[in-house]
Order: structure tokens, then sequence, then C-alpha cells
């Protein structure tokens, strides 16, 4: 009897610790794998280290505090103050187990022989985050090995911490303090590179931390972002990672304890949730604004526990300066989408011109324009301002500005052999040309366009600018002219006319360089780019990124006779030659050689002597059918030149070559868009048969992309991880014009606009236009090269969202830094050139 009293006592007690243990704690393990609360989500490795950049603040523990990513990089690391190519732990055995409201994974460091196991697990308000060796800490990284956490310094700029009771402010600007040591005690970086230019002085810097103690409370006055952290059993430390790379966060830290195994480390991580919290709805709309006739849609973006209202109103701005409501309608629901709700407010009906803002509950958004010019103006900021800023090997002027001097006359060296060079370009044990490792390759000094934030020469992107900018000179006659360019003193002056077309002057410095490669090398390179990382992550004026004197073997590093130097920092260039770069610059060139013919005949000619040679080289070579999937990329490429030097020369030996490459190319991914593009461009010259045999496919096409509507209240492809999708959205939109053009029963103009609204704003997680100062609210703060200004490049166009798996979209507005996210680059600003010149003809018919 007392037996029985005592068992059914003790499950009773079980009972009330299991459920009282339950509801004491907010975080729970949810069905995605991560800890959630409504305001507070813990992320635990549910995105991983990739790449060769290695360290991209998207990894490890991460905290989403009230619908904002704050804090990354929750991991054991081997710096104060890790920079991006710094060494990053792989993840082994990650278990999520529900049962135990556990995750725990380890973490290993190949190079050190070094592992430690994680454990996260839900206390109270927050998590306990627990660190485990087996093994007692490497000898070399004793002080070295710690448990960092990474905190975005924009959440807390203008806010305080307390640390043990002691109260500081966060700094604006890094200004705390370094120390030197010898660079023999440096953990290694990327491949054995380094960030920094010790001028010879085998030494690297120390950042100190700005304060320590037992207990931080991160913000304690904002409950949107107060963050309590204490460390059990050890000091913890702040940093400030801006001192070695702009790119840094705030840092928590905690050394690991050598000689010690077991539990080694533990944290209690409490991030504030703000009670009964909701994320404010997000009306998504064109900045740019609509066109009379098209359709006009918001999507209303929803906490999964907000409920839709059942209206929304459109207010138009009238000239009294009075806001009258135009149009209440009903909100209807879409669905889920990853972690939000959709629902859209459709105003097709209202088509006055005239300035509108919508009213959804008692918020009202920023205004938009309707109007039958919507845009007419939407591509100048681009090719007046952001191609004119990307022009290599020219000094470019903007009224009293000046962007940056003529950088890399120095240009450029043959690399070396077997190189594996930290920007993804590789030599193989060939150089393929003439040269000898190291050697000056002569005339590359002219032409060209950054690639991107960075400064290199990429002749991928360079192929598809060129085609896409004399698509549209060809199809549009593009004739703007709002820029003085002079090749032959290398300068460029900004909304200043000199009587020749913009795009035909960008064509002709983009096939200088791509012919000067040809004619030089004798077949196009993969890029030419700086071979020092502590060169690479350059940021400031081009021009200082090398020292524009050419390399000379005889003087000693920083010596210089005035004309030469003995600093090894002229570019290299990446010269192992392939079929597919080969056909590709070939299709390329033969494009510019027509858009040149009246404006450069001498470069026209040339244009197109190098894209035949560089189409006979190749086309005259056994085939080989060992490597399909290259093949298949090869295949593509060729079937571009092919095209283009059919529609150059008019000769048949090129169009037999298309067709014979399109039609299996097309069957082997139906609806797909790769060949289906080339297909719709080749339609004026291949006569009508053509036409009436690509309508199967075109309807096919229509099928795949509807399934977008289904996949996503946008109805356009929204990709990825690593790098946002905006050039497959903007892709997606050229072609659904060209499908529009030709085959105006399937596919209609909205698809086109689809592609636009979501560029211009009407897209997840903002309602910011992706294009910098193009719509009413746009980019003001992007990847371009002057990003460390927190600042942007008009007309330059981002990757846009980034997604965190497993359910969040991310694009930053108050942090330059995530190249997925804000970095500009040529190949897409050319395709929006080209599409905005496409939408210009579509509404005016
Ligand atoms: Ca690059
Ligand atoms: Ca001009
Ligand atoms: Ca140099």
């Amino acid at each position: 009897m007392k037996s029985i009293i005592k068992k059914i006592s003790a499950s009773f007690v079980l009972i009330i610790l299991i459920s009282g243990y339950a509801l004491c704690q907010k975080l729970q393990l949810n069905d995605q794998g991560y800890f959630e609360t409504p305001g507070v989500n813990v992320f635990v490795y549910s995105n991983q280290y990739t790449g060769m950049f290695n360290d991209e603040k998207n990894a490890g523990i991460e905290i989403i505090h009230h619908g904002v990513r704050t804090a990354t990089g929750g991991a054991v690391r081997l710096q104060n103050t890790s920079e991006q190519w710094d060494l990053v732990p792989t993840v082994a055995d990650r278990k999520v187990d529900k049962a135990t409201n556990t995750i725990d994974l380890t973490l290993k460091y190949k190079d050190y022989d070094f592992d430690s196991r994680i454990s996260v697990t839900p206390k109270d308000n927050g998590v306990i985050i627990s660190v485990f060796l087996d093994k007692p800490l490497p000898e070399k990284l004793v002080g070295r090995a710690g448990f960092n956490l990474e905190f975005i310094p924009s959440a807390y700029f203008k806010k305080t911490y307390l640390i043990d009771g002691k109260p500081g402010l966060f700094p604006l600007y890094p200004a705390s303090s370094t120390t030197m040591d010898s660079k023999n005690n440096k953990v290694l970086q990327y491949a054995g590179h380094s960030t920094f230019d010790d001028r010879g002085r085998n030494e690297y810097i120390v950042p100190e931390p700005i304060a320590s103690g037992k207990t931080i409370l991160m913000a304690p006055e904002d409950p949107g972002n107060f963050v309590k952290i204490q460390a059990l059993d050890a000091d913890l430390m702040l940093f400030d990672g801006r001192n070695l790379a702009q790119n840094g966060w705030f840092i928590v830290r905690s050394l690991i304890p050598a000689n010690k195994t077991g539990k080694v480390l533990q944290w209690y991580l409490e991030p504030n949730a703000i009670p009964n919290w909701k994320r404010a709805p997000v009306v998504q709309f064109s900045q740019v604004g609509y066109h009379p006739n098209q359709e006009k849609i918001a999507v209303i973006e929803l906490d999964k526990n907000d409920t839709p209202l059942k209206s929304a109103t459109l207010f138009q701005v009238t000239t009294e300066g009075k806001n009258v409501e135009k149009l209440t309608a009903d909100v209807k629901q879409w669905g889920k989408y990853l972690r939000y709700n959709y629902a859209k407010f459709d105003f097709s009906s209202v088509k006055g011109p005239g300035v509108y803002f919508i009213k959804y509950g008692n918020q009202s958004t920023n205004t938009f324009i309707i109007s039958p010019d919507v845009y007419s103006d939407i591509w100048h900021p681009t090719m007046d301002v952001w191609f004119p800023v990307q022009m290599d090997h020219m000094m470019v002027n903007e009224a009293y500005r000046t962007w940056h001097g003529a950088p890399y006359l120095d240009d450029a060296l043959q690399a070396p052999l077997n190189h594996q060079h930290f920007d993804g370009y590789r030599m193989s044990d060939v150089t393929d040309t003439k040269y000898k490792p190291l050697e000056h390759i002569p005339g590359l000094n002219v032409g060209g366009w950054f690639d991107a934030g960075d400064f290199d020469i990429q002749t991928g992107s360079h192929v598809t600018v060129l085609l896409n900018l004399v698509d549209a000179w060809e199809k549009f006659g593009v004739n703007r002219d709002e820029t003085f360019i002079d090749q032959a003193t290398r300068y460029v002056d900004i909304h200043r006319p000199d009587g020749k077309p913009d795009i035909l002057q960008q064509i002709e410095h983009g096939a200088l360089n791509l012919v000067a490669q040809i004619e030089n090398i004798g077949h196009p390179v993969r890029g030419i780019i700086v071979p020092n990382l502590h060169q690479y992550h350059h940021l400031g004026d081009a021009i200082t990124e090398t020292d524009n004197l050419l390399y000379n073997p005889a003087l000693k590093p920083y010596e210089s006779d005035g004309k030469s130097s003995g600093t090894l920092d002229d570019r290299w260039v990446f010269t192992n030659r392939s079929p597919m770069l080969d056909y590709s610059a070939s299709g390329a060139l033969a494009a510019a050689a027509r858009a040149l013919n009246n404006f450069n005949k001498p470069l026209a000619d040339r244009c197109l002597a190098a894209a035949k040679k560089m189409w006979d080289e190749n086309s005259n070579k056994p085939q080989s059918n060992n490597q399909p999937a290259g093949m298949m990329f090869a295949g593509s490429s060729e079937m571009s030149a092919a095209l283009q030097l059919f529609i150059t020369t008019k000769e048949e030996k090129y169009s037999k070559r298309f067709t014979e490459l399109l039609w299996p190319s097309l069957d082997r991914s139906p609806g797909g868009r790769g060949g289906l593009s080339s297909a719709l461009q080749a339609i004026p010259y291949m006569g009508n048969d053509f036409r009436t045999r690509l309508r199967d496919y075109i309807i096919k096409y229509k099928e795949s992309i509807d399934a977008y509507g289904k996949e996503n209240p946008y109805g356009v492809p929204i990709t990825s991880r690593g790098w946002g999708g905006n050039s497959g959205v903007i892709n997606f939109a050229i072609t659904n014009y060209y499908a529009n053009k030709y085959y105006p029963d399937i596919v209609n103009t909205e698809y086109v606009f689809k592609g636009l609204n979501y560029i211009f704003g009407c897209h997840p997680y903002s309602n910011i236009s992706f294009v910098s100062a193009v719509g009413t609210v746009s980019k003001e703060i992007g990847y371009g090269n002057n990003r460390a200004d927190f600042s942007f490049i008009a007309g330059g166009v981002v990757p846009g969202l980034l997604l965190f798996q497993p359910d969040f979209l991310e694009n930053k507005e108050d942090w330059p830094f995530f190249w997925g996210e804000n970095e500009y680059v040529i190949d897409i600003g050319a395709q929006y050139v080209f599409l905005s010149n496409a939408v210009n003809e579509l509404v005016s018919k």
C-alpha cells in the first residue's frame, strides 16, 4: 500500500516536473528543426559554412530576432574576430532530437586535427549552449580556440551594453585597441593566403577586447534587440571585428580552457522575446509604379500568427495634396510560402494617372505612380552611372566627384601553373599560351568592366553584357547619350554627352578587352585578377589596388624606378583554354561586330576576325564524346556563336549548325528556358517553319512558368542559396517578352510585368526596389566597390533574396556586406537594360 502510494506520487511529481519544465521554456524545437517562440528563432547549423569564401556570416548558431537575423557564426572559432577567409569548422553528426529538445553536432578543424562537440537545448527563456572536448585542446590552439557568437553592428548602433553591470556604448566606428604578434603564431587562412599586407614584416594584428566579464546584456534598453549572455564557467569578451575587416561584426567570445576534456564551456543565451509579438505586415508592390493597363496586385506578407484583414484601400494623392479613397477591395488569402502567410490586394481597375498609396489596417505605404510612362527612365541610372563606374582602365568622373582613376595599367602577368585562386580561378599544369609563368602579356590594359564589387575582368560576364547590349541596340535603337568616353586619354565623364550613343561606347569598351585577349594570347581567357588576397578585398579607388607600374623582378618589393616596381602586384591572367569560352566569346564578338560596324569599323573588323578564328579553330577539332556534361555547356555556347555568326555573315554553315544543336537541346529540357531563349531570338532570321515548329515548345514552357504561381505568391522563379535569384527573374521576364512577341496568344504581357514588379519591390522580406535609385524606395545600401561607405551605385541591380534554410528569405538594407544579397554584377545590369527597353516597347504598343 505504502509503496503503491509512493509510486503514484512519484509519477505524479514526474508529470508536474515535465509539464512545469515545458511551461518555463519558451523556445521549442519545431518541425523545421530550429528553436522557436514568437519573436525569437535560434538556428543551430540549419545553415553551414560553404565554399571558399569561408566566413560568410550566414552559418552556425544564428538568431532571428523579431523577424531580423541579428546574430550568426555561433561556433568554435580560432580567432578573436574571424575574417572572411579564416578557417571555418566543418559539421559532422548533426542530430536534431525532438524528444530531448536538443540539437547536437560535432565541429571539425581538419588542419589542426581538432574536434569539438556542441549541444544546444532550451532553458528558461533562452538556450544553454555547451561545448565538449573528448581530447584536450591542441597546443597550437591554446589561447586561440574559443566559442564565438557574432552580432550585426547595424542592429546595435546607438545602443548600450552592460557587462557585469558596467555600462558601455557599442562603437559606431571601430577604434578599439589592437596589438601585433609574430606571423609564426597566426592560425592559417584559406589555402595559405593572407588577408593582411604586412609589408614584409612577418607580423599580424590581434584585436583586443572592448570589455570583459561574466554576463553581458546587449541593448537592454531595446526589447527588440535585447540579448543576455552568461558564461557559466568562463569569461566573456566583447570584440569589434571591424578593426580587421569592414565587414566584421560585434563578437562575444569565451576561450576554451587548456588541458580540459568533457564539458569545457557553457553559455546561457537569452534573446528577449516581446510578449505576443507578431511581425508587422509588409505590403509589397512595384516602387516604380504601374502602367494604367497592366495588372496591379499588391502582395501582403503576414506573420503566421496574424489574421489577414478583410480589405485594403488604395488612396490617391490629389493636386491639392489631399488623400482621397479611390478603391477599397477584398484582401484575398493566397496561402503559406516558407515561413509567412500571404494575401493579395488587386487594384487593377484603377487606371487613372496619378500618385497613389495603399492603406492596410493602420499602415500606409509610401507613394507610387500610375502613368503611361512609368518605365521610360528606369534604365537611365544603369546606363548613365552604373556602367561608367564599372569601366576598367579608365578614369571615371561625375561632376565634382571622381569615382576612380585609370587603374591596372600594369596589366597583366601570365598566371603561374597549378594555381587555385581564391576567387575561383584555376590554372592547370599548362598555360595554353606562349608566355612563361609571371611573364608580362602585352596589350591587355584596355577596355573591360569591373565584374562586380571586386575589380576583376571576368570574360564570361563580359560575353553576357555584350550580347544583351547589342540586342538592346539592334532591337530598340537605344541611342541615349549622357556619357563622355575618350579611349585615347582614358577619361569618362558622367552626365556629359559627347555626340556618341553610350550603348555603342560601352559595347566598344567590352569588345576592346575581349579582342585584346584573343589577339595577344590566341584565345579568350577565364579572367584577369589580382594575385594576393590582401589586394583582393580592396575597398577604395581601384587605381590603388596595384601600383600601376609594370612588375620588374630586378627591383626589390616596394622599390620603384618610376616606370616599374619590384612589387608583385600586377594582375594575373588565367589562361587555360576551353571550347565553351572560345565559342561564347566568338558569339559575343560576332554580335559586337554588327553594332560597331558603322561606329568603329576597324574594331568591328577585328571583332569579326577574332569571332571567326575562334569558330574555325574549334569546329575543325575532332569531337570528343567522353565529357557529356561539359559538351552540353560547350553546346549552348557553340549554339550562341553559330546564331550570332549567322546573323552577322548570313553564311548558311552557321544556321545549319545552329538548328542541328538547337532542337535536341530543347528536347533535353522540355519547358526549360536555356535553349528556348536562343530559339526565340533566332525567329526573325529563321523563317516561318522554324516559328511554327517552336510553338509546341512555347506551350510546354508556359506550363512550366505557370507552376511558379503555385509555388509562391509572386509567380516568378525565386531561388536560392549562395547567390540571390534576381538574374533568374530578369531572364524569365526577358524570355517571356520574346515569347509574348512571337506567341502572344500563349504568353501574355503580364508574364513580363510579373518579373519587373518583383525586381521593383513586389517580393518577400521587404518592399524596396532591387535597382538602386530606381523607384520611390530602392536599395540605398549595396555591395558596390563603395560598400564600406554604406552607400550605393545608381542603377546597380542586386542579386536580391538569399534563402537561409529552412525557411528564411533575407535581403539586408542596413548592412551592405552580403554579396549574395547585395552585390551588383555587370551581367545582370545589361540584362536589366535590355528588359527595360523591351518593356517600353511593350507598353508603347
Ligand atoms: Ca570576381
Ligand atoms: Ca556618349
Ligand atoms: Ca604593378
